[in-house]
């Protein structure tokens, strides 16, 4: 039998064995610990199971029905959006025992955008551990970036754990949120009207398509699409395929078709820099043996966190020598291309981490196939037969791909919010989106944010931001059921004060360093969050500062 102090260093073991692996660049010492690992992964479940551990349990020890929930005063709150922000919040008002909610969604199903995006090759690129509320572990991720469909079976998993459906309203599309005395009232396109204490928006910022103003585009004769809006049953096999675009959707999609089809062609408007990510598949033994063990997860989940916040994000906001770390392991990636006009089409004219990273360790091989080209030249307009190019030459094509974004600065905009005696949100949000610390909006009381303006977003892990805000709008609850006010928002100055601090870190990020992206607005404007992932997370965890809030009975 494996005494406990064995347990505890067959687990240690096995961490410095995998930290060291994800670390390494030297293949022959990655399979060396990755075979350790396996052998530890053995010993460990033949330990659990001797110790009588029940697999899974770091779910289903967590029964939130069971443990006491503080009795509350009743308090209707209404949330936008059955994504990972809105399913985070109401997992969590569950377990705080706010149970009168309901989710309006627009769609016929959970998940947001891992419900939509169905493009071939869909997956995270941040490491699944880390992409995880740490509330909800997931032993069971199978690679280290999971495809999208395994990220929507967790949300569904979790929505069934926490009993999210009985409150969710789907085919509820939001057109106008009004607040008046206590009271929003949310009217929906399908003639539905709710009223609710708290209104809660998490629509996010990446469902918005951007079909692109392309000359021509409607008059395409073969099957014209933006990556959104992939069919789950639409095959490319044998086909002449286009795709606009080369962000993290194109990148996906192109990996994963370039072997299936007769030929493709990728339109690249703007070079990107990639950092070159293997997607490691987890083994069903390591998979078994992380559900035995869920603090084992929870480190994965810390590790997986301090490298993207204290890296990554450092870098992106001023961190030269993190910057330089990425700038290095981007250009090795590139040279890695043998053909130096291929290199060149390739090679961006603007700092790495200007634009939103790409991940990926399959793209560049996909672009070196004999049946893949990536041009370069500008587009003139679309025509029935493909696409034409402005030198005159014609692309020939059966299907064209539209990878070509969404608008990342509506947020809410199209749920029509207003205040009585006030702004519309709209108005609000005319010289840019705004918030206070990412939550609240002054002159909308009752309004709290989940994903808005002013949250950590790009290469970071939405859920985790989430699951920061979903918990400091519970002790904004928490004060509204302690102190039986009726009312609370941000005072306009603590606002204003938090923009400026905002706006005042903005010349030190990576982000207005000379590129175009979509962390900047039309007007070339920053509303995300410009200090370092840790700042945000010391901001979530520690406030609300309540003196910066204005409560009324
Ligand atoms: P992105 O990252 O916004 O990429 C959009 C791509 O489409 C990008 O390469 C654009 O080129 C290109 N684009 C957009 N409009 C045009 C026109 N009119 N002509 C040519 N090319 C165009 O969107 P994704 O869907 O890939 O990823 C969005 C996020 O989803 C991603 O960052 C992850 O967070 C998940 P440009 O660079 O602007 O020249």
């Amino acid at each position: 039998m494996m005494g406990e102090i064995d347990l505890k260093a067959a687990q240690d073991a096995w961490t410095q064995a995998e930290f060291a692996r994800i670390m390494t660049v030297d293949s022959q010492e990655a399979a060396h610990l990755a075979e350790r690992q396996h052998e530890l992964e053995a010993s460990l479940i033949a330990a659990a199971k001797t110790l009588g551990r029940s697999a899974g349990d770091g779910r289903a020890a967590h029964r939130w029905w069971e443990q006491e929930r503080p009795p509350r005063r009743p308090l209707r709150i209404a949330i936008v959006g059955g994504g990972v922000g809105g399913l985070a919040m109401g997992a969590r008002l569950r377990e705080a025992g706010y149970d009168d909610f309901v989710i309006l969604e627009k769609s016929d199903d959970i998940g947001g955008t891992w419900h939509h995006n169905n493009y071939p090759g869909v997956a995270c690129d941040v490491a699944s551990y880390f992409y995880s509320f740490t509330f909800f572990k997931n032993p069971g991720w199978s690679q280290m970036f999971a495809p999208g469909s395994e990220i929507k079976r967790y949300l569904s998993e979790l929505a069934d754990h926490y009993r999210l459906r009985e409150h969710i309203r789907f085919g509820a599309t939001v057109t106008s949120c009004h607040y008046d005395n206590g009271v929003w009232t949310i009217s929906t396109a399908e003639g539905e009207t709710f009223e609710a204490n708290i209104f809660i928006p998490a629509t996010g910022f990446l469902h918005i398509p951007i079909l692109p103003a392309i000359e021509g585009r409607d008059r395409f004769a073969g099957e014209i699409f933006h990556s959104s809006a992939w069919r789950p049953d639409f095959d490319s096999s044998g086909k002449r395929v286009g795709i606009i675009g080369n962000g993290s959707s194109s990148v996906q999609i192109v990996s994963n078709i370039v072997d299936r089809v007769d030929h493709l062609t990728v339109f690249q408007r703007t070079a990107q820099w990639v950092f070159p990510a293997p997607n490691d598949y987890y083994s069903e033994l390591r998979q078994q043996m992380l559900s035995y063990y869920p603090e084992l997860t929870h480190r994965l989940f810390q590790f997986f966190m301090d490298w993207y916040n204290d890296g990554f994000g450092n870098a992106v906001t001023g961190d030269a020598a993190a910057q330089k770390r990425f700038a290095d392991a981007c250009q090795a990636n590139l040279d890695s291309i043998a053909d130096p006009e291929l290199r060149a089409k390739l090679t961006p004219d603007y700092p790495v981490m200007c634009k939103r990273l790409i991940f990926s360790s399959t793209y560049f091989d996909a672009l070196q196939r004999s049946n893949c080209a990536l041009e370069t030249r500008s587009i003139a307009r679309i025509e029935p037969s493909g696409v034409r190019l402005h030198d005159g030459s014609l692309v020939e094509l059966d299907v064209l791909v539209l990878a070509t974004g969404f608008d990342t600065h509506a947020y809410c905009r199209s749920l029509n919010i207003s205040a009585a005696g006030g702004q519309t949100l709209n108005q609000a949000w005319q010289d840019g989106a705004r918030s206070f610390e990412s939550i609240g909006l002054a002159g909308f009381p009752n309004l709290f944010f989940i994903g808005g303006p002013y949250s950590t977003v790009g290469n970071l892990s939405t859920m985790t931001c989430a699951e920061l805000q979903v918990d400091h709008v519970i002790r904004l609850l928490d004060e509204m059921d302690r102190t039986g006010a009726r009312e609370v928002m941000p005072h306009r100055d603590a606002e204003d004060a938090f923009v400026d601090e905002m706006q005042g870190a903005v010349a030190n990020t990576v982000w207005v360093s000379g590129c175009k992206s979509w962390y900047l607005d039309a007007k070339g404007g920053i509303d995300i969050w410009t200090k370092s992932p840790a700042a945000f997370m010391d901001r979530m965890v520690t406030g609300p500062d309540l003196a910066k809030y204005h409560f009324k009975a």
